[in-house]
C-alpha cells in the first residue's frame, strides 16, 4: 500500500468541519419541518433515485461519539479504492461503475445459499439504520462518519451457516474495463477480506450501503461495504459481489501481497507499529495536528472478549 498523500487539502477554505452533535441537531431539525437529506451538505445535491425512501435512516443512538464528524466532501474524495487507482481522481473514476441493478451471491456452507439483488436484500433484512464509526485507516489517517447500513449478524440469520463455518471471505467485483487499476497484473485481484464467524457476529460489524444520509457514493464502495470499526480501513471491503462461509481462513488481497504488513487480524492497536510507521497517533481528516489511537480504535468495551487469549499471536499479528 502506498503512502495516501492526503494532507493539507482541508486547508481548502470550503472544507470545514462540523461536529457530530451540530450534524444531528440540524438533521433532526431539517426532517421537522420536512426537509430532506439532500440539503445536509453542499457535495449532497446529486441524489441516486432508487431507494432514496430510505434515506435518511434513523440514527441508531447507541453509536453516538465524542469526536467531531468529518466533513462530507472530504470522507467522499480523498477515498482509498485501488480498482481505480491511487491517486485522488478515484472518487471521479468511480463513477463508471454501474451499480444498478447488483447482484450478490452468499454461498459456502450456509443451509440457505442466496444470489439476491443489493436492493431486495435490504428490503428483506428490515430496512436500514444509521451508525456514527470511527474509523482508522492502517496508513495512520482517520475519520469519522455516519454510515447507513445493517448489521452483518442480519446476514447470518437469513442464509444459517453450517457448523463447520468458521470465517466470512468478501470479494468485490472485477471488471478491469471499468476499473483501470485492475488491468495491473501484480495485483492479486479481485479485492478480497475476511473475518472470523465470531468476528461477523459482533454487534459492530457493520453492512454500509449509505454515508452521510444517503446511498453511498460509488467511490466509497456502492452500493454496500463493509464496515469494521476496531479494524484498520483496508479490511472494509467496498462494492461487495460475493460473500462466502468456509472453514479455512481467507487470505485477504493485501496480505497476499504483504503478510508481514497487512495481517489477518489488523486490530487497530497503538502498541504494534507497523513495520514501516508507527500507529501511535493519526491525524484526523480535515483536522490539523495529531491525536492519540486507541487501542481498537476505541471499541475494546465491545470487541476485547474476541480476542482473549490470542494477546501473544496478535502481537506478531499471525493468525496461527
Ligand atoms: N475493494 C476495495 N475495498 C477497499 C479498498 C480498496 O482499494 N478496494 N481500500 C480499503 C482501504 S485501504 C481503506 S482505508 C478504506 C477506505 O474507505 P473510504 O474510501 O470509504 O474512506 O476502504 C478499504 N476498502
Ligand atoms: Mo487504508
Amino acid at each position: 500500500m502506498a503512502y495516501y498523500k492526503r494532507k493539507k487539502i482541508w486547508k481548502l477554505k470550503d472544507h470545514k468541519v462540523t461536529s457530530e452533535i451540530f450534524y444531528n441537531t440540524r438533521r433532526d431539525f431539517l426532517k421537522k419541518i420536512g426537509v430532506g437529506s439532500i440539503f445536509l451538505s453542499s457535495a449532497s445535491l446529486i441524489s441516486r433515485p432508487a431507494f432514496s425512501s430510505l434515506y435518511p435512516p434513523a440514527v441508531n443512538k447507541s453509536y453516538l461519539i465524542n469526536r467531531p464528524l468529518t466533513v462530507e466532501s472530504l470522507a467522499t474524495t480523498y477515498t482509498n479504492f485501488y480498482e481505480f487507482g491511487s491517486n485522488k481522481n478515484i472518487w471521479r473514476r468511480a463513477s463508471k461503475l454501474k451499480t444498478e441493478p447488483w447482484s450478490i451471491t452468499i454461498d459456502g456452507l450456509v443451509n440457505n445459499p442466496l444470489v439476491i439483488d443489493v436492493n431486495d436484500l435490504i428490503k428483506k433484512l428490515g430496512g436500514i439504520e444509521e451508525r456514527v464509526y470511527r474509523f482508522r485507516c492502517v496508513e495512520a489517517w482517520s475519520m469519522t462518519v455516519p454510515w447507513a447500513g445493517f448489521s452483518l449478524n442480519k446476514i447470518l440469520s437469513l442464509v444459517e451457516p453450517k457448523t463447520n463455518a468458521k470465517f466470512l471471505k468478501f470479494e468485490t467485483f472485477y471488471n478491469p474495463d471499468i476499473a483501470p487499476g485492475q488491468k495491473q497484473q501484480w495485483y492479486p485481484w479481485p479485492y478480497q477480506e475476511g473475518v472470523t464467524i465470531e468476528e461477523a457476529k459482533n454487534e459492530l460489524s457493520f453492512l454500509a450501503t449509505g454515508i452521510y444520509g444517503k446511498q453511498l457514493p460509488n467511490q466509497n464502495g456502492a452500493p454496500l461495504r463493509l464496515v469494521l470499526p476496531w479494524k484498520y480501513g483496508f479490511k472494509s471491503i467496498k462494492s461487495i459481489v460475493k460473500i462466502s462461509f468456509l472453514s479455512e481462513r481467507p487470505i485477504g488481497m493485501w496480505e497476499k501481497l504483504a503478510p508481514k504488513e497487512y495481517g489477518f487480524w489488523a486490530n487497530v492497536n497503538p502498541n504494534i507499529p507497523h513495520p514501516r510507521w508507527s500507529q501511535k497517533t493519526e491525524e484526523q481528516l480535515g483536522i490539523e495536528g495529531r491525536i492519540p489511537t486507541i487501542i481498537y480504535n476505541g471499541y475494546e468495551e465491545q470487541v476485547s472478549y474476541l480476542y482473549k487469549g490470542l494477546e501473544k499471536k496478535l502481537q506478531d499479528n499471525l493468525f496461527r
